[in-house]
């Protein structure tokens, strides 16, 4: 098929079919303007800079910005709960975070200049999925200290759309706004699409009126995709982003983004390193990294992310000059290491879902109780499910991972669903009973 690069007009099209050499030269004025405002500001990341010599933003340049100290999520920590803030808590005008990966809130101080950067970026985001200001956008993002539902709220308010502001849960209640508001665009994450989407068949409803969806903050492999398109009828897009950065809207797909994700580079600058912080050429998966360029309340001189992705440049004779990242592979934290091969729960994802026999509920447990870990995936059939389906899956699982993995195939409704927050697709089972009965 080939791609209508005139299907989604650019909403900003200054901005997003900007020249790639003008966009440059933008970055780097927002990088030493960056420089200087948190050198300005004084505290870890200042410290950080004049320790490798930096004294002024004139010292920096975008082709040294490899040399250039990096931030982790543990420096947030250790700021807790204000965090690396670089204005006076009378500028700050909300603050956003999450629970984060390892169980420990990461909170995150906006200004209004944030706020309005977050409003742009995630209209810019919808824009590139089609979202128009005739839309009606079915919002089951939280809404909270999670910036999923805020932040798609500001981007479609942005927009122009009408935001019907549902946030996750009381299922039963979206089932009848779907019926009733007939809305044109679900976002919510890719687990509550599928969780949606089997209420409104179990329920009896059509959603017909859906045409397009904007799923992430959980990751998802194109056979997720695949189930939740077939499901609801929609084409499905990808949006990422992380409360540290902005919230959603740091990088979404589009209709021309070739299956990867835009980044919007004008205010987030990426990288990708290996686990030693050295840049990795494009197409080579490694951590992402964001510089904020333009974040005022808790600007980030590189921060490391956790999230393993590839970059690549746009894709050739679009109007959309923004780089691209990949679908997120992984986190480093969420890497299982099996008998020395590394694998990450989208690469069992891929799999288990790209047989039409699996419904898309599963849970991968990694069984560590003995020295040697055994990874385990749960899965269920679906009713008109045939064959010798755990056989064929973890034969499947052993020719795609080179890894053996135990498949049980468990009765429906054994695997807990998400009904509100981020499905959890990954356990480690140390000592205690099962993650789940039948294991
Ligand atoms: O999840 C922001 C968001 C909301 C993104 C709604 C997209 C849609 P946090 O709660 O801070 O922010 O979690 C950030 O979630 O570092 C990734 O590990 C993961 N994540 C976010 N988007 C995706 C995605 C929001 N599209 C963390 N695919 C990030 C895979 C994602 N993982």
């Amino acid at each position: 098929m080939t791609t209508q690069f005139t299907d989604v007009p650019m909403l900003f099209p200054d901005i997003e079919g900007m020249d790639r050499q003008a966009r440059r030269e933008l970055q780097d004025r927002r990088l030493r303007d960056l420089v200087d405002r948190l050198l300005a500001a004084g505290g870890l990341q200042a410290a950080r800079l004049r320790d490798c010599g930096v004294r002024s933003g004139s010292d920096v340049g975008i082709d040294e910005l490899h040399r250039l100290p990096m931030v982790r999520k543990r420096d947030l920590w250790e700021h807790y709960p204000h965090g690396l803030r670089a204005v006076d808590p009378e500028d700050v005008v909300c603050v956003h975070g999450s629970s984060g990966t390892g169980g420990r809130p990461t909170l995150v101080p906006y200004t209004a200049n944030d706020v309005d950067v977050w409003a742009e970026v995630m209209a810019r985001a919808l824009g590139a999925a089609g979202v128009t200001r005739a839309s009606v956008v079915h919002n089951a993002y939280g809404y909270g200290l999670f910036t999923g539902g805020i932040g798609v709220h500001h981007g479609a308010m942005r927009l122009g759309a009408t935001v019907v502001p549902l946030s996750g849960g009381m299922t039963e209640r979206q089932v009848r706004l779907l019926a009733d508001l007939r809305p044109d665009v679900l976002t919510c994450t890719p687990s509550y699409a599928v969780h949606l989407g089997e209420a409104c068949a179990a329920a009896g409803v059509e959603p017909s009126s859906l045409k397009v969806g904007v799923h992430g903050a959980e990751p998802w492999t194109p056979e997720m995709r695949a189930q939740v398109e077939r499901l609801l009828g929609i084409r499905a897009f990808d949006i990422y982003g992380l409360s540290e950065v902005i919230g959603p809207g740091v990088a979404c797909e589009s209709v021309d983004s070739g299956g990867m994700l835009s980044v919007a580079e004008d205010h987030f600058l990426p990288e990708v390193v290996d686990a030693d912080g050295n840049p990795v050429p494009d197409g080579t998966p490694g951590e992402l990294v964001f510089t904020t360029l333009t974040k005022t309340g808790m600007p980030l001189l590189r921060y490391r992310t956790g999230d393993v992705a590839t970059l690549a440049d746009p894709v050739p004779g679009s109007p959309r000059t923004l780089r691209r990242m990949s679908k997120l592979l992984g986190r480093t934290d969420d890497m299982l290491v099996v008998r020395g091969v590394n694998v990450y729960p989208t690469e069992i994802e891929a799999v288990v879902l790209a047989d039409a026999r699996v419904s898309p509920h599963y849970l991968v447990v990694e069984d560590r109780r003995t020295a040697r870990t055994e990874l385990r995936v749960a899965v269920e059939p679906r009713a008109d499910a045939a064959g010798e389906l755990a056989g064929e899956l973890a034969g499947a699982l052993r020719e795609r991972l080179g890894v053996s993995v135990d498949v049980l195939v468990l009765p429906a409704g054994s695997v807990p669903r998400a009904e509100t927050g981020k499905a959890k697709r990954l356990v480690r089972w140390s000592e205690g009973p099962a993650p789940l009965p039948g294991l």
